[in-house]
């Protein structure tokens, strides 16, 4: 077989493009996200256009019965990971602390912070057997720092910082890396998600400048995916040119 990436969130987004940028690179792929047909629609893409094997593990990261049981499932030389990408997550609304949905809070908590955990810790254990394997993290520039109606949003994203921080030292003597990439704003789903449909809320987060795309992130986490086994990129925050930090852009123009 050839190496294996492990892409959660793969449905959509920097998922769906680093799955095309780890096959175009021979790895066979795990791919996982709740939307089925999406699933198989992309696995018979990439099976067809590259040298590739593309095995679905549909499940909601959520659920923490359903993440140990779907990745216990896996046949034997499935199980040989080499490459988690942690990356399903969401945020759901824009709204002030004392406006914003509780319900909203507890899916971002439950798919942001535990859905990581569980999947990761499904994992590990077969990394820490053969001393090898990489976790690549995708947090947020959001969990850098705050932004108006950003907070249980960026209170996530501050959690998995410091989870990949606390998980690079826990899996130090292992010789797993742990890297955790912090994008700022970039056009996928995302907006449409958070805003719940609503198409021209979400366009309007990116008017007046270049943000990045899903193509843009894909590339920084297979380049450090791709670094020699003696070089390990701890955390990386990439924004598009005309985003300086969490709460300042240009808007001038589309560059
Ligand atoms: P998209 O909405 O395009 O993709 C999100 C992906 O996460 C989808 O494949 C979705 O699949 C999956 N997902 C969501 N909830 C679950 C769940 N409960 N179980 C399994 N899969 C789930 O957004 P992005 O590609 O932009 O986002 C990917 C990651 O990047 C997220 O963690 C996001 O917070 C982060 N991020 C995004 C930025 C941006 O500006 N776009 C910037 C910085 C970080 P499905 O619905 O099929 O389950
Ligand atoms: C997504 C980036 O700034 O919209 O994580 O929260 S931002």
């Amino acid at each position: 077989m050839n190496k294996i990436v492990f892409i959660t969130g793969a449905t959509s987004g920097f998922g769906e493009a680093c799955a095309y940028k780890f096959a175009q690179n021979n790895y066979d792929l795990i791919l996982n996200g709740r939307r089925i047909e999406r699933l198989e629609q992309l696995k018979k893409n990439l099976e067809e256009q590259y040298n590739t094997s593309c095995y679905l593990l549909p499940f909601d990261v959520q659920n923490q019965q359903q993440v140990f049981d779907s990745i216990n499932s896996l046949p034997d030389p499935w199980k040989q990971i080499d490459v988690l990408v942690n990356n399903a997550g969401l945020a759901l609304g824009r709204g002030l602390f004392h406006e914003a949905e509780v319900s909203d809070w507890n899916t971002m908590i439950d798919t942001n912070v535990k859905g990581l955990l569980y999947v990761s810790k499904a994992v590990i254990p077969s990394m820490i057997q053969r001393k090898n394997g990489h976790i690549i993290n995708v947090g947020s520039i959001a969990g850098k720092d705050a932004y108006p109606g950003g907070n249980t949003y960026c209170g996530t994203k501050a959690a998995v910082d410091m989870i990949s921080k606390a998980m690079r030292i826990d899996l130090l003597s292992y010789h797993i890396k742990v890297t955790a990439i912090h994008p700022g704003a970039a056009e996928t789903e995302f907006s449409l998600v958070r805003f719940k449909g609503a198409e021209d809320v979400a366009k309007k987060v990116y008017e007046g400048f270049h943000p990045l795309n899903a193509q843009d992130v894909a590339e920084v986490i297979f380049y450090s995916a791709s670094l020699p086994p003696h070089v390990c990129i701890n955390e990386l925050v990439l924004t598009c040119t005309q985003q300086a930090n969490t709460n300042f852009f240009d808007r001038s123009g589309y560059l």
